[in-house]
């Protein structure tokens, strides 16, 4: 453990001694640690050191998620539901800011959550159908919010503005890698026009934008110990953008049969049943507000994410890995490979 953590999180506004702080989760960004409470059994706060590389803006990104949470705590509280649990709940540091800067880095803390489930894959359909659930809630109780949200991610799924970097990138090439990777690199620039023409509908406004999550893989969520979705968590991307960005990512993460940055490609398929899982419980909660225009683009929403999720880890390599966290060498590959393999199965099963 970092010796400075236990003074870390009492500056936060906490009542008692922390005991235990232990790494936690698989955050490709940020770093997360359980903060258990001497005395108690059980772990009590979620403390996270927030990226500040990547998150430019890290007191309006925490604003963001203040206005947001405290909307959700309300709607929820108004359906007869148990705030605490079904979003997420701020500490603030002891200065009433809910961030805190040691000088270095910048560190969060939430209430911890007990009695909950996460996944890095669905067990079943079930867990598929409650996933879209939870987001399609999400959604829904964040469709009457009208405060202003801070752009803290420009250009975060904006496909225009992901090309330009690749451009530059590829221009760049810092370590020669992308010789090696011509093929993926082909990948990306045949559908290069589509996904533009997709994005044009949204810049025209033709497809609204709203407020969403805008990184709704399977392990964003907390289940609860009947595998009911509970608790949508990592806000630091809540931003105003289309509700199709929170679908796409999710088929991206929930029908893949493989793993993220699967090795073995045979073992990465689009899985159409998790799919139409996962779509039955969205529409149960996202039907009611929903555009025709936004109900049509659903299936080639999934291939918007996968291919820009393609084309983000496979600029990471050729940039030489400066923005995703890495296990070895060829991570950044290995994704961009599964990523691409998923790309086409989408392209296969949906027809897009
Ligand atoms: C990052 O760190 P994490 O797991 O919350 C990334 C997402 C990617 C995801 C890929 C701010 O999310 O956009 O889809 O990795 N978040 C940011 O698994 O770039
Ligand atoms: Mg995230």
């Amino acid at each position: 453990m970092e010796k400075r953590l236990p003074n870390i999180v009492e500056r936060f506004n906490i009542d008692g001694t922390p005991g235990n702080i232990a790494p936690l989760g698989e955050g490709f960004i940020n770093d997360t640690f359980f903060v258990a409470m001497e005395g108690e059994s059980r772990p009590r706060y979620i403390l996270q050191r927030k990226n500040s590389n990547i998150f430019k803006d890290i007191p309006a990104m925490m604003e963001n998620i203040r206005k947001v949470t405290s909307h959700l705590k309300s709607r929820i509280a108004a359906a007869g539901g148990d705030p605490s649990r079904e979003t997420i709940t701020l500490i603030p540091a002891r200065d009433g800011k809910f961030y805190l800067h040691d000088g270095e880095d910048y560190w969060c803390m939430t209430l911890f959550i007990p009695d909950t489930l996460s996944y890095t894959y669905p067990e079943n359909e079930g867990i598929a159908e409650q996933g879209g659930r939870g987001i399609g809630r999400f959604q829904a109780l964040l469709s009457d919010f009208d405060e202003p949200l801070t752009d803290t991610l420009p250009g975060f799924h904006n496909i225009r503005f992901r090309f330009g970097q690749w451009d530059r990138s590829l221009a760049l090439d810092p370590l020669n890698r992308a010789a090696s990777v011509r093929p993926l690199i082909g990948e990306i620039e045949k559908r290069r026009d589509e996904m533009a023409e997709f994005f044009t509908l949204i810049e025209n406004g033709t497809i609204p934008k709203r407020v969403t999550h805008n990184d709704t893989k399977i392990s964003n969520i907390l289940f609860d110990t009947e595998n009911r979705a509970l608790c949508v968590i990592d806000l630091d991307t809540v931003l105003n953008a289309p509700c199709l960005y929170d679908f796409g990512d999710s088929i991206r993460s929930y029908a893949n049969t493989g793993m993220e940055d699967d090795s073995d490609l045979d073992r990465v398929e689009m899985d159409i049943r998790m799919y139409k899982a996962y779509l039955n419980g969205y529409l149960s909660e996202a039907g009611s507000f929903l555009t025709g225009i936004e109900r049509e683009y659903l299936p080639f929403s999934a291939k918007y994410i996968t291919y820009e999720q393609v084309l983000r880890f496979l600029m990471d390599y050729i940039d030489g890995d400066t923005y995703y966290k890495t296990k070895y060498r060829e991570h950044n590959l290995v994704r961009a490979r599964a990523q691409c393999k998923l790309l086409q199965s989408i392209e296969k099963n949906l027809g897009v």
